[in-house]
């Protein structure tokens, strides 16, 4: 139907497997690395250590945020509820901004494209599907979901809802929003006691990072989190988690550094009943997906901990890093035929201009986003809301 994608699809470039990383990664604001600790301990973070702007939930019924502390001048003046009301829409507005701020390098890829496609056209035509396609693909979209937007959109043409080259953007954004709409449960840590989740996914996505972001959200919102440093395989990973605990003021369970991961999560069922804890989050080491015996090792935790509580793991988490485009769609596909897995985080959604790769991903795996990374500050994670990101990319 369409030359470029034709020609397109046959040379499309070939996957590249994810490179492993050596270095252990940081938590930004550099603190001093703890000293060692050889048996199960529990790590108490200091209190207090940074006070931050808390982002607002993107109306998905997720966690909800700590007041943000900031009044508005004349509240006085105004009915109590519509003052709230009236704060509420400035916050979303200021997330929002900061949102599209940050996925400003996919948006350029996509929405100033489609932009510049449009301007001084009469007619939505041939032509221009065929370099709508190649906007489209070029942006991480890949070939499938790139052939249905392009059905769709030819649809409306069709039935005459869409005319104007002008609104092409937003017939498209309507349509990847419902792309992005998988249909499932939420995300909702009060639902079990302790909640136990599991993060996955191969080295230096961002798992870590996340794990500390994601228990600070969930502290914000009342509920008490307990870490638990599962990945006893790379030198430092357990010290990350470490400072990452103390940072948010979030407890740490830890074994010594070659433990057996699977012990280690044992334990932390354990220390959650003892402590009271909520929410258990276990972080994992980064696992080449081409290594089976890795997988295996995953496998083994899920099985452990579903033997100390028959209902656990409540979310097994992957995490997808955006910048590998593509690759995330191939790492995805690989654990999800080790794991069941209930939902995806994208993270690093700010350094790279391959954000639109969120729509095959959704496509294709039918998986929910739970979570999206845009910085490495600890208020750089956000519930996923599909109409807010479409809007934000395009
Ligand atoms: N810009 C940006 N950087 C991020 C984001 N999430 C994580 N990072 C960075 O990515 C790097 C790797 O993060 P980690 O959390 O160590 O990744 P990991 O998956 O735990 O890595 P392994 O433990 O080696 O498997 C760190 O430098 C993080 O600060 C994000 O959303 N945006
Ligand atoms: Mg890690």
């Amino acid at each position: 139907m369409i030359r470029w994608f034709r020609r397109k699809k046959e040379d499309a470039p070939a996957q590249e497997p994810p490179v492993e990383r050596e270095e252990a990664a940081e938590v930004p604001e550099g603190e001093e690395e703890p000293a060692g600790r050889d048996a199960v301990e529990m790590c108490e973070g200091e209190r207090g250590r940074e006070t931050a702007e808390t982002d607002a939930p993107a109306g998905q019924g997720e966690l909800e945020e700590a007041p943000s502390g900031e009044t508005m001048e004349s509240a006085g003046e105004i009915p109590e509820e519509s003052a709230e009301e009236a704060e509420k829409g400035a916050q979303r507005g200021r997330f929002f901004s900061r949102l599209r701020e940050r996925l400003h390098r996919s948006r350029e890829r996509l929405a100033d494209r489609v932009d510049r496609l449009v301007l001084g056209k009469k007619i939505i035509d041939a032509d221009v599907m065929d370099d709508l396609e190649e906007i489209l693909i070029t942006s991480d979209l890949g070939v499938q979901a790139t052939q249905l937007l392009l059905e769709r959109v030819s649809d409306r043409v069709k039935r005459k809802e869409l005319q104007d080259p002008g609104r092409l953007r937003e017939a498209l954004r309507e349509e990847i929003a419902r792309i992005l709409s998988v249909d499932a449960p939420p995300f909702d840590p009060a639902a079990a006691k302790p909640f136990v989740i599991m993060v996955i996914g191969v080295n230096g996505v961002g798992k870590t990072t996340t794990i500390g972001k994601l228990a600070h959200r969930i502290k914000a919102s009342g509920l008490s989190p307990l870490l638990v440093a599962g990945d006893t395989f790379r030198a430092a990973a357990i010290e990350q988690l470490e400072r990452w605990g103390e940072r948010i003021d979030v407890p740490v369970i830890r074994q010594k550094s070659g433990a057996d991961p699977s012990a280690v999560a044992f334990d932390a069922l354990d220390a959650a009943q003892a402590r009271k804890a909520d929410v258990v989050i276990v972080d994992t080491a980064g696992r080449m997906h081409t290594k089976v015996n890795l997988m295996e090792e995953l496998k083994k935790v899920h099985r452990v901990i579903q033997k100390k509580m028959p209902t656990a793991p409540h979310e097994i988490l992957l995490v997808l890093d955006a910048t590998t485009g593509q690759n995330a769609i191939s790492q995805a596909r690989l654990f999800r035929e080790a794991m069941n897995i209930t939902g995806l985080i994208l993270t690093k959604l700010d350094g790279t201009a391959k954000g639109g790769v969120i729509v095959p991903i959704c496509h294709e795996l039918k998986l929910p986003v739970r979570f999206i990374g845009i910085g490495e500050g600890m208020d750089d994670l956000r519930p996923f809301d599909p109409r807010e990101f479409a809007e934000a990319l395009l």
